[in-house]
């Protein structure tokens, strides 16, 4: 009698903290992938820029989340055999801490971040009292941590149709085919999707992006080279509307054929994207790892111009260096929310910061795996 009592007020008790949550994710939805935030931290929405539109009720999970630390391994991006040897020594031993220095650098973190970290760490190890390897590698593992920023990691429909998700970056760096992958994540979320060519760069652009429309089941609205992009974008969402299409993903040139300015013409496009009825929701900026410190000299200014509310780093599988991740957090001070480890649809993976740390500072990564053991597709 007490044990059934008991289970009725569990039952009940469940229903009501479900119901709570569901309530407090009113107003917007996002891409169901979990996105883990920083353990019990607060998540700061990253799109402040961009208004939310109310009225909608959190959709399920429909997509597997990829792993990301499978991903990384694949990478081979690991920190490991350097946290083997901050392990087995202590906070007193200036090699090690040389050698930390050494692996920063060569990970694409920069002189200045790699310098913040190690002089950090150093100052809580010292407030501690300890010294011992694992200190060490605790206080070096949270002055990591903390070079990334505090934000929403899911990507986020608009309560209302049409949701505009605007891609930009320099060229070469994956914009294109990471709007594949988006465009084949959101229809299995169940979104009728519209790709906008709006690199009218040269033809072969819109080529690449209709084959991509073809594979996951959206539709394009294209026009001629030198065409202006934001008339394409316009059209799009035009299209969208009226035929009832749930959002449009843009594509953008990282060059153009006119003499005006590049960072006018993606202001001029952000505009045409938040005008109704189009929700803009995602400005997001595809950095290519493998460009290091170099590509984030650039990807400052598209971020400015922009006003980005998310970055893609691309190519994470042809870097091996972890560093980047970091260094693109803490200078663009926007949360990466998705990383491209191949050129294949399912090779883009949420981003995670203690996923990301925990894989990259794992003591004994699996090297030698198959593909297939990692997560390859
Ligand atoms: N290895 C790898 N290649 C990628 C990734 N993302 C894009 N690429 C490749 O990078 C090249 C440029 O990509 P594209 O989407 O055309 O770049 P865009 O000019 O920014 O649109 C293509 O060959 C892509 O297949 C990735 O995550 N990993
Ligand atoms: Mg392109």
């Amino acid at each position: 009698m007490t044990t059934e009592f008991i289970v009725v007020i569990a039952v009940l008790l469940v229903v009501i903290a479900s119901t709570i949550y569901l309530v407090s994710k009113r107003g917007r939805s996002t891409l169901s992938i979990p996105a883990k935030t920083a353990g019990g931290s607060t998540v700061v929405s990253s799109s402040a820029a961009v208004a939310p539109t109310p009225d909608v009720v959190a959709t399920e999970l429909l997509i597997p989340p990829g792993d990301l630390k499978k991903g990384v391994r694949r990478a081979g991006l690991s920190f490991g055999r350097l946290f083997g040897n901050i392990l087995g020594s202590d906070g007193s031993n200036q090699k090690v801490w040389d050698e930390l220095e050494e692996t920063l650098l060569l990970s694409d973190l920069g002189l200045e971040l790699s310098t913040r970290v190690i002089e950090g760490a150093k100052k809580a190890l010292e407030a501690s009292g300890q010294r011992d390897g694992s200190a060490m590698a605790n206080a070096v593992r949270m002055e990591l941590r903390g070079l990334f920023v505090e934000g929403e990691r899911d990507l986020e429909y608009a309560g209302e149709s049409p949701t505009v998700w605007l891609v930009v970056g320099v060229n070469g760096v994956g914009k294109t085919t990471s709007i594949g992958k988006l465009s084949a994540m959101a229809a299995a979320d169940g979104k009728k999707v519209v790709l906008a060519a709006g690199d009218t760069f040269r033809a072969a652009a819109a080529d690449q992006l209709q084959m991509w429309a073809e594979r996951t089941g959206a539709d394009i609205v294209r026009s001629v080279p030198g065409a202006d992009p934001s008339s394409v974008v316009y059209d799009s969402i035009q299209k969208a509307a009226a035929r009832g299409f749930d959002m449009v993903i843009a594509d953008t040139a990282g060059r153009l054929h006119t003499k005006s300015n590049l960072m006018d013409e993606l202001r001029k496009l952000r505009r045409t994207a938040e005008k109704e009825p189009a929700h803009l929701m995602e400005v997001l900026l595809v950095l290519d790892a493998t460009t290091g410190q170099n590509g984030l000299v650039q990807a400052r200014e598209f971020a400015k111009a922009a006003q980005i509310t998310g970055v893609i780093l691309t190519k994470l599988d042809g870097s091996a260096k972890g560093g980047i991740a970091l260094a693109a957090e803490a200078e663009l001070g926007v949360p990466i929310k998705l990383v491209g480890i191949g050129e294949k649809v399912n090779d883009l993976i949420v981003f995670s910061p203690d996923e990301f740390l925990d894989a990259l500072l794992e003591v004994e990564p699996q090297y030698g795996l198959s593909d297939e053991d990692l997560g390859a597709n």
